[in-house]
């Protein structure tokens, strides 16, 4: 175990890379899927059982957790990994960008953001550098420079100020964050659609220096082949040997796609959320366990898959308990997702070792083709 954050590049193929990042709270092997544990608990899910489904690192959020419960009660109670009994790597997304999808009366200076509660409609201010000292009161590991995100379509004009101000937020977060051994911050690149724009934030940002960048701005509507557009250049505007970070992505096929392009870590609550609402994720794309073809079938989602949903439960029992109500079946579901997530990153990692990424895609795209069984 090392006390330094630090990233080894192990192999490529194509623009594709896989390796490691060492923390003091243990290694995250990349391509990395983080689940998504906003309230201090990735929903449905005990800490041990999203360790087994092979996660290194989660997400949490700022902007939930200084609401609820407080940024200073998690930290009298210990930090967030003890508070939460999750022992391993956690970032923290920085607050910005929910408080512009979640929170109302929201306010956007060059000092920061006000805005109200979406749970109780109580007044809060949001800078770079309070969500510095809220991340480090959280005990984050991971922390993320305090940016602004645009919703696409928007105009240039709209995409390049916006993007200017992120860049000086990130230097203002770069100044408060401070040197903190074992910890470590990212920066994030904005600039939407634009070439020039996400080449003019990169160079801010390498200007400024940090421990690895994120790919912000992207899957806020723009869909995939805009993104792809965009994740065809940016990430070759960020240095080699700093991990990159593609936010809020996604599904399985945009995560296969982010990958190929030569990103490193990504987070989604799709895999979680949509457990909860009956969707299940599988090789062969995605099954809606509410359809009545399901009542009467004694076959597990996915009969190659070794979670304790396939395992141990017909199909006709996850449609019985979704449509029950029971809440045994948002549990077995988001298992089931998360687990079906970790094996993707693990084949692409695997692959991209191996130097066969294109035959892994290959079989990917052909699996979905086939369709559920
Ligand atoms: N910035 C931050 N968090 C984010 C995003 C961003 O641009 C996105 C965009 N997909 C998701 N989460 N800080
Ligand atoms: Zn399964």
């Amino acid at each position: 175990m090392t006390d330094r954050f630090q990233f080894t590049l192990n192999a490529t193929d194509g623009a594709a890379r896989t390796g490691v990042i060492d923390t003091p709270r243990g290694q995250i092997r990349t391509p990395a899927f983080m689940p998504v544990g906003t309230a201090a608990t990735v929903k449905a899910m005990m800490p041990e059982s999203v360790r087994e489904t092979g996660a290194d690192i989660l997400l949490g959020n700022t902007y939930h957790l200084m609401l609820r419960p407080g940024a200073e009660r998690v930290d009298r109670l210990g930090g967030l990994h003890r508070f939460m009994n999750w022992d391993r790597p956690i970032l923290t997304d920085s607050g910005g960008f929910q408080v512009m999808s979640l929170a109302s009366l929201r306010k956007l200076t060059e000092e920061g953001v006000t805005f109200a509660s979406h749970i109780d409609g109580s007044k809060h201010v949001l800078t770079p550098e309070r969500s510095m000292e809220i991340q480090r009161l959280l005990g984050s590991d991971i922390v993320m420079a305090f940016d602004e995100c645009p919703a696409l379509p928007a105009s240039e004009e709209e995409v390049a100020n916006s993007m200017r101000l992120s860049m000086r937020w990130a230097q203002r977060s770069r100044d408060a964050f401070g040197d903190r051994p074992g910890h470590a911050l990212f920066g994030i690149m904005q600039g939407g659609v634009t070439r020039d724009l996400r080449e003019e934030s990169a160079k801010a940002l390498t200007g400024i220096g940090f421990d690895g960048y994120a790919v912000g701005g992207l899957a806020v509507g723009e869909g995939q082949e805009a993104m792809f557009g965009v994740l065809d250049y940016a990430p070759g505007f960020l240095p080699q040997d700093k991990p990159r970070y593609l936010m809020g992505v996604g599904k399985p096929d945009d995560i296969v796609g982010a990958v190929q392009r030569g990103i490193d870590m990504m987070d989604c609550v799709l895999p979680s959320r949509s457990g909860r609402t009956g969707q299940a994720w599988t090789r062969r794309g995605q099954v809606n366990i509410k359809n009545a073809r399901h009542q009467d079938d004694p076959r597990p989602l996915d009969e190659n898959c070794t979670c304790p949903a396939c395992r141990s439960y017909s199909r006709g029992y996850l449609h019985h308990v979704f449509r029950a109500g029971e809440m045994i079946s948002g549990m077995l579901l988001t298992w089931h997702n998360l687990h079906y997530y970790q094996e993707l990153m693990a084949g692409l990692r695997a692959a991209i070792a191996e130097g066969r990424l294109d035959g892994f895609v290959a079989d990917f795209h052909a699996a979905r083709a086939e369709g559920d069984i």
